[in-house]
Order: C-alpha cells, then sequence, then structure tokens
C-alpha cells in the first residue's frame, strides 16, 4: 500500500524531477532533463499531472520551441498525464535580474508580460486550469534600490493586464500567486499568504486571483502553513498547493514532502484533507544534490508515499474515539457556536457580569489531545 494512483490527484513541477542541482557553491551534479523524461517517469510512479515553466520545456531562445513543445505533448498523450497548472520563468535569464513585474527597466516589464501572455497561451492549449505566479526575482537586496509604492503599482498592473487578457481570450485559468520572504532576493515582495491575501483586494480582477503557498516558504518566515492554508480557504483563495519540506527558517531547502517540519506535514494534510480544496495535491521539492537519477525518483517517490502515510494516520486521529472525547473534553466544537445567540446584540453583553474566578480556573485540556495526534503520528496507536 501506500502507493499512489491517479486518482490521489499528486502532481509534479517538471523542474523538480528535473532540476540538475546547480547550487550557489557548485555546478551540476546531474544531466539536464528533457520534460518528456521527467513526464514518463512521473506517471510510471503513478503521479497524476504536471505543472511546467515555459523554459522547463523550451529554451529561452524559443529556437527549438514546437518541437520541444511537439516532444512535451506527446508524452503528455502517451502517459495520460494532466497539465494541471503552468508558470513562467520569469527568474533565470539575466534579463530579469531585477525582477519581471517590478523591474526598474520598464522595457524588461513589457517584455516579462508579454513571455507570460505567450505562455498563458500554450497553458490553455494544453488544459492548465491554474497559472501560478512566483516573482522570485521581484524585491531587492538594499533600501533605496527599490520604491516598493510603486513596485506594488507595477505589480497590480502586471496582474490588471494578464487578467484583462485571460478574460478576453476566455480562457478558463486562474492565476495564483506564491509567496516567499526571500531567495533569491534579500527581500522578495508580497512575501507571506498574508502580504498576497491583502494584495489581491486592489486588483481589477480579484476573482481570477488567488492563492499558491508553499509550505518552505512559510516556515522560512517562521509561520503555520496549516493555519496559512486554512485562512486562504476562508478567503475562497486556495487555488493551488506546493508541498515539500524544510527545517525551519533557514535557506529554501525544497524537501522532499513529509521530510522537515514533520508534525507541520501532519497538520497540513488534516488541513487537506478536511477542506473542500479540489486541486491538485502537487509537490515542488528539490531532490537533494547528493542524489543520482535513481535517487531523484526515490525522492519524488517518497513525497508521494508520505502524503499517503499522513492521510492515513490523519483519517485514523480523527476516526479515534478518544480523540472524539478529547475534541469535546477541549471544547473545540464549542468555537463554532456564534458568540452572540439569536436575537441578541452588544446591549446583551455590555453589562453581563460572570464568574470570573471560575472562568479563570477552567482547564483547556489540549495537552491531552495534542498527544493523542502525536502518538497517531508517532505509530503507537
Ligand atoms: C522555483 C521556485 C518555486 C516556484 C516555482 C514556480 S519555480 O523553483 O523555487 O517555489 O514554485 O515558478
Ligand atoms: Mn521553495
Ligand atoms: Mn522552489
Ligand atoms: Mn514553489
Amino acid at each position: 500500500s501506500y502507493t499512489p494512483t491517479p486518482q490521489d490527484k499528486f502532481s509534479f513541477g517538471i523542474w523538480t524531477v528535473g532540476w540538475a542541482a546547480q547550487d550557489v557553491f557548485g555546478s551540476a551534479t546531474r544531466a539536464p532533463m528533457p520534460a518528456e523524461r521527467a513526464v514518463h517517469k512521473l506517471a510510471e510512479l503513478g503521479a497524476y499531472g504536471v505543472n511546467f515553466h515555459d523554459n522547463d520545456v523550451f529554451a529561452f531562445d524559443e529556437s527549438d520551441r514546437d518541437e520541444r513543445i511537439s516532444a512535451f505533448r506527446k508524452a503528455l498523450d502517451d502517459t495520460g498525464l494532466v497539465v494541471t497548472t503552468a508558470t513562467t520563468n520569469l527568474f533565470s535569464h539575466p534579463i530579469f535580474k531585477d525582477g519581471g513585474f517590478t523591474s526598474n527597466d520598464r522595457d524588461v516589464r513589457r517584455f516579462a508580460i508579454a513571455k507570460v501572455m505567450r505562455n498563458l497561451d500554450l497553458a490553455a492549449e494544453l488544459g492548465a486550469k491554474t497559472y501560478v505566479c512566483w516573482g522570485g526575482r521581484e524585491g531587492a537586496e538594499s533600501g533605496a534600490s527599490k520604491d516598493v509604492t510603486a513596485a506594488l503599482d507595477r505589480f497590480k498592473e502586471a496582474f490588471d493586464i494578464l487578467g484583462g487578457y485571460v478574460l478576453e481570450q476566455g480562457y478558463d485559468l486562474r492565476f495564483a500567486i506564491e509567496p516567499k520572504p526571500n531567495e533569491p532576493r534579500g527581500d522578495i515582495l508580497l512575501p507571506t499568504i498574508g502580504h498576497a491575501l491583502a494584495f489581491i483586494n486592489e486588483l481589477e480582477h480579484p476573482e481570477i486571483v488567488g492563492l499558491n503557498p508553499e509550505i518552505g516558504h512559510e516556515e522560512m518566515a517562521g509561520l503555520n502553513y496549516a493555519h496559512g492554508i486554512k485562512q486562504a480557504l476562508w478567503h475562497g483563495k486556495l487555488f493551488h498547493i506546493d508541498l515539500n519540506g524544510q527545517h525551519g527558517p533557514r535557506f529554501d531547502q525544497d524537501l522532499r514532502f513529509g521530510a522537515g517540519n514533520v508534525e507541520g506535514a501532519f497538520w497540513t494534510v488534516d488541513a487537506v484533507d478536511s477542506s473542500d480544496y479540489d486541486g491538485p495535491i502537487h509537490f515542488d521539492f528539490k531532490p537533494p544534490r547528493t542524489e543520482d537519477d535513481e535517487g531523484v525518483w526515490e525522492s519524488a517517490r517518497g513525497c508521494m508515499r508520505n502524503y499517503l502515510i499522513l492521510r492515513e494516520k490523519v483519517r485514523a486521529f480523527r476516526a479515534d474515539p478518544e480523540v472524539v472525547a478529547a475534541l469535546s473534553a477541549a471544547r473545540v466544537d464549542e468555537l463554532s457556536v456564534p458568540t452572540l445567540a439569536d436575537g441578541e446584540d452588544w446591549r446583551t453583553l455590555r453589562d453581563m457580569t460572570v464568574d470570573v474566578d471560575a472562568l479563570a480556573a477552567r482547564g483547556m485540556a489540549f495537552e491531552r489531545l495534542d498527544q493523542l495526534a502525536l502518538e497517531h503520528l508517532y505509530g503507537v496507536r
């Protein structure tokens, strides 16, 4: 068991398994991987879909565009893998050194928006429903170099242009902004789920813009991912998820899902499994630089296995009668009862009295509940 099937809706970025493992301190340890090989291998492992950047498939200069897209499309047809999601590489080429949508250089901004439009056409053609926008280069290393107010105006302008484009073309696509606090820029704009949620409200077409939160990115900022996606869901804005692993605030580790913060992974699966999120269960990880080709697939397999293992544990936790009793002792369900009863308003509360000492003395019984969760996670229940 713990063998994935397409019904589990697992998907991967082509760039994840395809990463040749070059980093800031060293060159690639693996061979470049054509997109079609990633598609075939992921299908063999039981995945359902893929996400791709334009330049995961063809070169930046687009000289090989048609032949590379045909090979990609053939692999998709041969395997039945679905393109759930697409995105644009606005970060690798030197032209984007100061960003795409918010570069100080206006010519670069215009080129970046055009590059996105070209890949939106391909995304729509291949049936993607979500278009991820990770603004990794939108930011700064130093204070005076970026007029943040103007940058936000330009960020909004880009989404307004692109939103208009998608609506006028009649594409069945929604944008998903992916926040990240830093790396590769010293400070990235729209650094967390909260910043991005507020930004979306300022757009011309907010209804087609939501979020793609990544576990590692929120945890780099010291934030709780499960809480973050629950708030995004509460706003109706969880359009996509990037699952991976991270050990707290440090560089972006992109470990396979389930590694790093294991307890966080447990509550993440609980949050997704109990929600009405129906997008792909997407993995955005990087097989470590130590791994050869076999290690790459072991790492990809691990993402899916860990999700299935945690899903089983989360469901067992929720179904455990002792957990049901502990939830009730912790009065978790009482939080769903509105604070005012029908017909009441502020007048009811204004002059009420309570037995302060008695309320202060009531324990919350959370430790018992959390111990039960840990015991399910540790595998002793
Ligand atoms: C890049 C980044 C990811 C984003 C991808 C989408 S590319 O690997 O680190 O977090 O999701 O552009
Ligand atoms: Mn990451
Ligand atoms: Mn990444
Ligand atoms: Mn990501």
